[in-house]
């Protein structure tokens, strides 16, 4: 028997098919769900891939006008329901938390299954939709052309409105957990940050999404039974429905990012050996972008039509929840310095989240900026900006977070030179794709348009030169990760030497969780007064 991997876990017992797909094991259902949430990447990846491939040049290439509007709605659409809300918290979050802080299980097993199943039908639901004429109005449904257009935004509205439920089941589920599972020792200020940051996230998932969930069906309503409540021609206002979809997508923003910046302090932590620097700050920074989230979706709003003295509140507070996202990039820089860095895979990902994430929040405020925001507004500028912050920022922190608890998962590594080989390819990729973005935005390219002038065309080549870079970085991850299943070598308890208290317990972890109960005596980052030796022979 290998010594390093128990023979029996929470992967092999119980055994079967069904005992996978009725249980109610949080490490399972995060499984569950990352497999669920890789395949819906994939999908929304295709679309993506499509979209580029259409913009390689100037004209009329591929397809209609009306297909590509198809297209780039189905990617925002499948991006943003299906993957990124549900990717860090309800994946790698419902794996992890319950680990770290010393507990058997979520607060709600029950519950937690029932997350993934509304999650698997509201997906059915969003498959339908594409099968159905699919959708062409953007994922944003913006009235009245969704309520005029003869597409199938019915049963794709519906399909996000049931996959509200499942985020709101994961969001009751960890606030629930948090308060009332912390093992003995665990007070709040000795929880890892990541868990303070589902924590917040978890805040903004059972107040925000009711919101969409209530827009969405006033806009079925509205569709089947022609009320008039956004739709001018019937006497409604549309600039409403603008108001009520971003009081939930702007905090849904924060949905995405938050869970990633959890992510972030424990890797820099991690590799860099030393404990984060002010502590107290970033956990209460994820708080305060929670809730001073809900004050700013004006800004989504500044060429809509609304008075210009409401647009200068919404600009100044914009400006106002930058700063905790700012205290957090600070306090992990100084984290970093001085530090004995170790530059493995998960490392990486964080280091390009701090380079990226950081264009992303700093365009943010350009664009939260009243006047440039009148100039920048619906141009590539804002597509870039968008996915410095959702693919530069989550996605990068999401795919070190994958590797980082790999091993735990799984109980085997990866292959460490492939791993590096495949991040420098996504961050050369990413850059590729998305920075010349921000020039041909600032220059005048529209979104959503399906042909340019020839003026453009070097840098939206570029672009799509860029996405096969970082396609051919996603390949190579997934061939690793998949190979490590054979080949990797067993990683024992704790292969990176960290503190928290996932790593404490077997890699894979038994069905429980623990043999006896764990007991907290030091903070989860106290590398500068503990030293957890790795279980990794070489490292
Ligand atoms: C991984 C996370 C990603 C997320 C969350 C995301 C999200 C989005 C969203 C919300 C939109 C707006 C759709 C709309 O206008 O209705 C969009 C547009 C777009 N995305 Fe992504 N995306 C991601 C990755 C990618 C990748 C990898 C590529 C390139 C390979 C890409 C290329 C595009 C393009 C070309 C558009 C269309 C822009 C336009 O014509 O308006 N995205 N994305
Ligand atoms: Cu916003």
């Amino acid at each position: 028997m290998d010594t390093l991997r128990p023979a029996q876990n929470y992967l092999n017992e119980p055994r079967g098919w069904k005992s996978w797909l009725f249980t109610l094991d949080h490490k399972r259902i995060g499984i569950m769900y990352l497999a669920a949430i890789l395949l819906a990447f994939l999908l929304g990846g295709i679309f993506a891939l499509i979209v580029r491939l259409e913009l390689l040049r100037p004209g009329a290439d591929l397809m209609s006008a009306d297909t590509y509007n198809k297209m780039f709605t189905l990617h925002g659409a499948i991006m943003i329901f299906l993957f990124i809300i549900p990717s860090i918290p309800a994946a790698l979050g419902n794996f992890a938390l319950p680990l770290m802080i010393g507990a058997r299980d979520v607060a709600f097993p029950r519950l937690n299954l029932a997350s993934w199943w509304v999650y698997v039908a509201g997906t059915i639901i969003a498959l339908y939709s594409i099968f159905a004429g699919a959708v062409d109005t953007g994922w944003t449904f913006y009235t009245p052309y969704s309520t005029q257009t003869t597409t199938a935004v019915i049963s794709m509205t519906f399909a996000a409105f049931v996959l509200g439920f499942s985020s709101i089941f994961t969001g009751i589920n960890f606030i629930v957990t948090v308060h009332k599972l912390r093992a003995p020792g665990m007070t709040w200020f000795k929880m890892p940050l990541f868990v303070w940051a589902l924590y917040a996230t978890a805040i903004i998932q059972v107040l925000a999404t009711p919101v969409l969930g209530i827009t969405l069906l006033l806009l079925i309503f509205e569709r089947l039974f022609a009320i008039g409540i956004f739709d001018p021609a019937m006497g409604g206002d549309p600039v409403l429905y603008q108001h009520f979809f971003w009081f939930y997508s702007h905090p849904a923003v924060y949905i995405m990012i938050l869970p990633g910046m959890g992510i972030m302090s424990e890797l820099v932590a991690t590799f860099a050996r030393k404990t984060i620097f002010g502590y107290r700050f970033v956990a209460f920074s994820s708080v305060a972008i929670a809730l001073i989230g809900f004050l700013v979706w004006g800004h989504h709003m500044f060429t809509s039509g609304q008075s210009e003295a409401a647009s200068m509140v919404f600009s100044a507070l914009t400006f106002l929840v930058g700063i905790p996202s700012a205290v957090k990039i600070f306090n992990w820089l100084t984290t970093l310095y001085k530090g004995q860095i170790s530059f493995e895979t998960p490392m990486l990902y964080a280091l390009w989240f701090l380079c990226t994430f950081t264009i992303g929040g700093l365009t943010g405020i350009f664009l939260g900026a009243l006047v440039v925001d009148v100039h920048l507004h619906d141009t590539y500028f804002v597509v870039a900006h968008f996915h410095y912050v959702m693919m530069g920022g989550t996605v990068m922190a999401f795919l070190g977070g994958i590797h980082y608890w790999w091993p735990k998962m799984f109980g085997r590594m990866y292959s460490e030179f492939w791993g590096r080989i495949a991040a420098v390819l996504v961050f050369v990729g990413f850059n590729g794709t998305f920075f010349p973005q921000f020039v041909m935005g600032a220059q005048g390219m529209p979104r959503r348009y399906f042909d340019y002038v020839p003026e453009y065309g070097t840098m939206h080549a570029a672009s799509t030169v860029g996405s096969w870079i970082m396609t051919l970085g996603f390949l190579i991850m997934a061939t690793y990760l998949i190979a490590s299943f054979w080949r990797g070598k067993p990683a024992g308890n704790n292969p990176w030497g960290a503190l928290s208290l996932e790593w404490t317990t077997t890699s894979p972890p038994p069905p429980h969780n623990f043999d006896s109960q764990p007991v907290v005596t030091h903070g989860p980052h106290d590398y500068d007064k503990i030293i957890a030796p790795s279980t990794l022979a070489g490292r």
